[in-house]
C-alpha cells in the first residue's frame, strides 16, 4: 500500500520554506532568495519514491496584509492549512522565536492537524545555539516531534522526511510519478527571472517586481524565443532596473536566460523589458492573471 498526501509548509518569510522544498523534491521547484517575502504564491512540490508521494506546499511567509497582494498570500495560507494532511512549521533558527511563529502556530493549533516543528539553518549555529533553539521551539506548544535541520546542506532533512511521510494517510498517488510541481510552466520561467531581480536589488525594490512571461514561441532553427516583460511600479524603478546604458536588465537577462535552458534543457532567446504598473500590488485583476490567488 503506497502513501501519499500534503504537508503544508509555514513559517516567517526567510526561514527557508523553499530551500526545504527544493531539497526534498530534488529540483528548484520554488526560488529562493535573502529577501523576505520571495514565495508570493503557493507552490506544490512533488517527491515521489516508490511507495510514497510527498507533496510540499510551500507557502508565502506569514506576516501582517499590507495590500491586496499580501491579502492574498496571507489568506492563501489560510486556505491550504485547511486541505493539508500535516503542517510542518519551520523555524529560523538563528532568530528568536516572536509573534509571528505564534501566529502561526496558534492558526496550526486551530485546525487541529499533526504538526511537525523543524529548526532551520543549524549549520549557522553551535551545539549550545541549537540546543536553546530546539528547547524555545518546543514551548510553542504544538503536539509534535522537533528535527534540527539545514535546509541548505541537507543535514537533517532525511530524518525529517521519513517523519513526514509517516504522517500521510494511506492512498494512491495524486501526481503522476514525475511531476515535480504543479506551476504552469510559464510562471515557473517568469519565478526563474524574479529571482535574479532578487538578487540584485535590494530595500523595497524587491517587493516592487513581478515578471510576466508574454509570448513563447519556437523558432525553425529550434531556439525558443521567451518575451517576458519585468513589471515595476515607478519610473525610478524601472530605472534602477534597467540600469545606466541598459546593463543591469542585460546582466539580468544572461543569468536568467541559464536558468530557463537548464531548466527546459534546451536553447533559448530570452526578450527582456522592463514596464512601469503604478500600483500593480494593488491591482485584483493582474494578480488573478498572474496567478496568485
Ligand atoms: N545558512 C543557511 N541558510 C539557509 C538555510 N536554508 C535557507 N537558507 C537561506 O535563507 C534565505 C531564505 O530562504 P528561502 O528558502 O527563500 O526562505 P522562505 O522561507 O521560502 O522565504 P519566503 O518565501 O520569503 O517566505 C536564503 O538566502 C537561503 O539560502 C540553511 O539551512 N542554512
Ligand atoms: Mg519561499
Amino acid at each position: 500500500m503506497t502513501r501519499s498526501g500534503f504537508v503544508a509548509l509555514a513559517g516567517r518569510p526567510n526561514a527557508g520554506k523553499s530551500t526545504l522544498v527544493n531539497r526534498i523534491v530534488g529540483r528548484k521547484v520554488a526560488i529562493v532568495s535573502d529577501k523576505p517575502q520571495t514565495t508570493r504564491r503557493e507552490i506544490r512540490g512533488i517527491a515521489t519514491r516508490a511507495d510514497w508521494q510527498l507533496v510540499l506546499v510551500d507557502l508565502p511567509g506569514v506576516q501582517r496584509p499590507r495590500d491586496a497582494l499580501t491579502e492574498r498570500m496571507q489568506s492563501r495560507v489560510e486556505r491550504a492549512l485547511g486541505e493539508a494532511d500535516a503542517v510542518l512549521l519551520l523555524l529560523n533558527g538563528e532568530q528568536r522565536i516572536g509573534p509571528g511563529d505564534r501566529f502561526i502556530a496558534r492558526a496550526v493549533r486551530n485546525v487541529g492537524l499533526p504538526a511537525v516543528i523543524a529548526v532551520n539553518k543549524v549549520d549557522r549555529l553551535d551545539r549550545a545555539r541549537t540546543l536553546a533553539a530546539l528547547t524555545t521551539a518546543a514551548g510553542l506548544e504544538l503536539e509534535g516531534e522537533v528535527f534540527p535541520i539545514a535546509a541548505l546542506t541537507g543535514a537533517g532533512v532525511p530524518e525529517l522526511e521519513q517523519h513526514l511521510v509517516s504522517l500521510l494517510p494511506e492512498g494512491p498517488f495524486l501526481y503522476p510519478p514525475e511531476e515535480k510541481s504543479d506551476l504552469p510552466e510559464r510562471v515557473r520561467l517568469a519565478e526563474l527571472i524574479r529571482e535574479q531581480v532578487l538578487l540584485r536589488t535590494r530595500e523595497e525594490l524587491p517587493h516592487a517586481v513581478e515578471v510576466e512571461i508574454d509570448d513563447m514561441e519556437e523558432r525553425e532553427d529550434g531556439l525558443l524565443v521567451v518575451r517576458a516583460r519585468v513589471w515595476a511600479e515607478t519610473e525610478s524603478q524601472k530605472g534602477i532596473l534597467v540600469g545606466a546604458g541598459g546593463r543591469m536588465v542585460k546582466v539580468v537577462g544572461i543569468a536568467a536566460r541559464r536558468e530557463i535552458e537548464r531548466a527546459l534543457g534546451r536553447r533559448v532567446h530570452l526578450d527582456l523589458s522592463v514596464r512601469v504598473r503604478k500600483g500593480w500590488r494593488r491591482d485584483e485583476g493582474l494578480l488573478d492573471r498572474l496567478g496568485i490567488e
